[in-house]
């Protein structure tokens, strides 16, 4: 055993993270040490010229002795329930009065001293996280984005301080590691199953979702998904529904043949004038509205942000059409609820059927409800990578399945099935890691094979 020495604080792992722990606590003037479960972590040799004399320790954390830490800070990738971390999360620390185990969120709300608007849910976070910082934008706010979407919250606080509202994108794994959020605003988009390998059973992911509300002013909830809802009293509740029924929530509705954004009897804008398209970016929207609007945005400003944008790249990002067949990239479906938005969103509008490609490493997730919504819209599913064999299970009596090893494969299958009208849809419902370094390699690679192959087409 190594025993951590007198006071010291340990960052756990060595990605963005935890090297933004790192420098905060350098900022701090924490003494601190890092640990990194991979025998040689990349990043190493900066490490030891940014901090000269830090001590790092690479392995197994059931081999270090946490008695005398100060405080242990993990990145999100790291399993609070990994041996050697066991009991620190129920041990609280008498300075802090936290819990001994905390995240890098957890360090970013002992300083920070402004409004937090929150995002968590199972997708969508970050279209409306970026939608909600183009509100803020435009309402003349000075406003800086990040946490999950990429710029770690520690990092935000050290780059922009004069921020008047920090928007963050929060995962499970983040918030499972903070205490307490006290955001002004805090969305729980929805919740369909993913991450289960790491939260165990859905009941388990949730509550770690639930934490976004702890001390939250106001909590912007998906109607149309009750467990979504804050578990405990507290916070405002806001809701927002593709059906609302009640008289002050944000919800879609039918007038005159359009679909209108609604705020109670208030019309905002009519989804015709977005340019972002499908029941579920529509409801992206409304949750953005609905933030902003708690947030005291202005409405005019809001409304523009809106019209203008267009969304992010490999979330049902259309890339080409080739010989009518329309070809879209939802790389970022990396969920079984996620493809089920894009597959129903995409399919409701379609004139002829859809190829669908999906597959990867799976997650534990349950794939059947994905074959009713094919056997209604798909003319053949295409399945790759480490997990086909179980999806094809769970779809084979439902619409025609072939398997294929990879994604490069799917794609000339598609290429030879597909009719005009038809719509070839990458949303794979699963993680890339078998085949691909991330989701956006698996995005890149499609939109590199289907522009070439439109560049190859007679003009
Ligand atoms: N590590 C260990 N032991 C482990 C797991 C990881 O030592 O059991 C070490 C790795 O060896 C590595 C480091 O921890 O050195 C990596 O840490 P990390 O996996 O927490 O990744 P970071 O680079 O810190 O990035 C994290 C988020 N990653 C995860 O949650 C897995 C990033 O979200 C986030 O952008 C970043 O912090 C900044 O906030 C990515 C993500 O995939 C996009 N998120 C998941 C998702 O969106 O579904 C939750
Ligand atoms: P996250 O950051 O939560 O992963 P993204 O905004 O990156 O969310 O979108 C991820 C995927 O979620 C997209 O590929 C899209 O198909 C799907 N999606 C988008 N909006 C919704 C929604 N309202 N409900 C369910 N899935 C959605």
């Amino acid at each position: 055993m190594v025993r951590v020495p007198s006071g010291m604080t340990v960052v756990v792992g060595l990605g963005l993270s935890g090297r933004a722990i790192c420098r905060h606590l350098a900022r701090t003037g924490k003494p601190f040490i890092v640990a990194d479960t991979r025998r040689e972590p990349p990043g190493l040799e900066t490490l030891y010229a940014d901090y000269p004399g830090v001590e790092v320790y690479c392995g197994p954390l059931d081999e270090l002795d946490f008695t005398d830490a100060y405080e242990v800070v993990l990145s999100p990738g790291v399993d609070p329930g990994s041996p050697g971390l066991k009991g620190l999360a129920e041990r609280i620390n008498p300075q802090t009065n936290e819990p001994v185990l905390i995240g890098e969120t957890a360090l970013f709300t002992r300083i920070n001293q402004v409004p937090v608007a929150a995002i968590t849910g199972s997708n969508a976070k970050s279209t409306v996280t970026t939608l909600l910082g183009e509100m803020a934008k435009a309402s003349g706010l000075r406003v800086a984005v990040g946490g999950n979407l990429g710029t770690p919250a520690l990092d935000l606080l050290a780059d922009e301080p004069e921020a008047e509202l920090y928007i963050l994108e929060l995962s499970s794994f983040q918030l499972e590691t903070t205490p307490a959020l006290g955001a002004k605003a805090a969305a729980f988009l929805n919740l369909s199953e993913d991450h289960l390998d790491r939260h165990g059973d859905m009941q388990a992911y949730r509550m770690a979702k639930q934490r976004i509300f702890t001390q939250a002013q106001y909590a912007i909830v998906n109607q149309d998904e009750p467990l979504t809802w804050p578990v405990h009293a507290g916070p405002e509740v806001i809701p927002f529904s593709s059906n609302p029924s009640t008289e002050d929530g944000w919800g879609l509705v039918w007038k005159g043949g359009e679909l209108i954004l609604m705020h109670g009897q208030t019309a905002w804008v009519s989804a015709s004038e977005l340019s972002i398209a499908g029941q579920h970016n529509y409801m992206n929207a409304l949750a953005a509205l609905a933030m902003g609007q708690a947030l005291g945005f202005d409405a005019s400003a809001m409304v523009k942000a809106l019209k203008a944008f267009t969304g992010l790249a490999h979330r049902s990002e259309t890339i080409a059409h080739i010989n009518g067949v329309t070809w879209v990239n939802d790389s970022k479906g990396t969920n079984v609820g996620a493809t089920l938005a894009a597959i129903n969103g995409l399919g409701a509008t379609l004139k002829g059927r859809l190829v669908w490609l999906g597959g990867g490493v799976g997650k534990g997730a349950d794939f059947s409800p994905l074959a009713m919504p094919l056997a209604n819209c798909a003319r053949e599913a295409l399945v790759f990578g480490e997990d086909r064999e179980r999806i094809s299970q769970a779809l084979t009596s439902h619409v025609t399945v072939r398997q294929v090893n990879d994604l490069t494969q799917a794609m000339e299958a598609a290429f030879a099935i597909a009719k005009p009208g038809d719509c070839v849809l990458l949303s794979p419902a699963c993680a890339s890691f078998d085949q691909f370094s991330d989701y956006q390699a698996r995005g890149e690679a499609f939109r590199c094979w289907v522009e070439n192959k439109a560049a190859e087409m007679p003009q």
